[in-house]
């Protein structure tokens, strides 16, 4: 049977996207061994479901819950994990009860297909671009100073705010270039 790869996420409101790309122009300048994300691809990730066959996926595009709508505000960048190393580049999610209550509701309502509960908290972020792999052994992780040093130097600006009212289940395609995402069902919020 044909698997398919799963995950839910928030589509961003456009003006909040058009912000990240302004503001991440200059971290794309840097010139670092960085793959970004393309700007269709731009999402924030909740629940990363994995590997679904076509009945699977059926079930679990019912079961998704609708939780209450919420505010929801994007600001800053930062990345993962500290130091000089770079693996996500990521534009920051205001903590946030609403979102965390809709993270829950998913996990609550997928457990009983099976699929497993996070074991790490969320941490909700927007991904902008990754980190490209480095030789091993003693090149340790100095092409990413500049984008290091801009981040420093980077205030905490607000990106957008808007009341989140759905959310998606994609299907997730990867290719050697780009993974390509596909919208399965749209969630709406109450
Ligand atoms: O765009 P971000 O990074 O927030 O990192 C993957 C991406 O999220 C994440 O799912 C989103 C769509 O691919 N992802 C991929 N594999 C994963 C895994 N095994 C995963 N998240 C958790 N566990």
């Amino acid at each position: 049977m044909k698997e398919m790869r799963l995950f839910t996420g928030i589509a961003l409101a456009e003006e909040a996207k058009a912000r990240i790309l302004e503001a991440l122009r200059p971290f794309r300048r840097a010139g670092a061994p960085m793959r970004w994300t393309e700007e269709d691809n731009i999402h924030l990730t909740l629940k990363f479901i994995g590997e679904a066959g076509e009945t699977q996926a059926q079930r679990i595009a019912a079961a998704l819950p609708a939780a209450a709508r919420f505010r929801l505000r994007l600001r800053g960048f930062g990345k993962f994990p500290a130091g000089d190393a770079l693996r996500v580049f990521w534009a920051g999610v205001e903590e946030n009860p609403g979102l965390a209550a809709l993270f829950a509701a998913i996990e609550d309502a997928l457990e009983p297909l099976g699929v497993a509960r996070e074991e790490r908290p969320f941490h909700p972020h927007v991904t902008l671009g990754r980190g490209k792999a480095l030789p091993p052994r003693g090149q340790d992780a100095w092409p990413f100073k500049g984008i290091a040093a801009r981040l420093r130097d980077a205030g905490e600006t607000l990106f957008g705010e808007w009341e989140v009212d759905r959310y998606r289940l994609y299907s997730s395609r990867l290719t050697r270039e780009r993974p390509f995402y596909s919208v399965l069902k749209e969630i709406a919020l109450v």
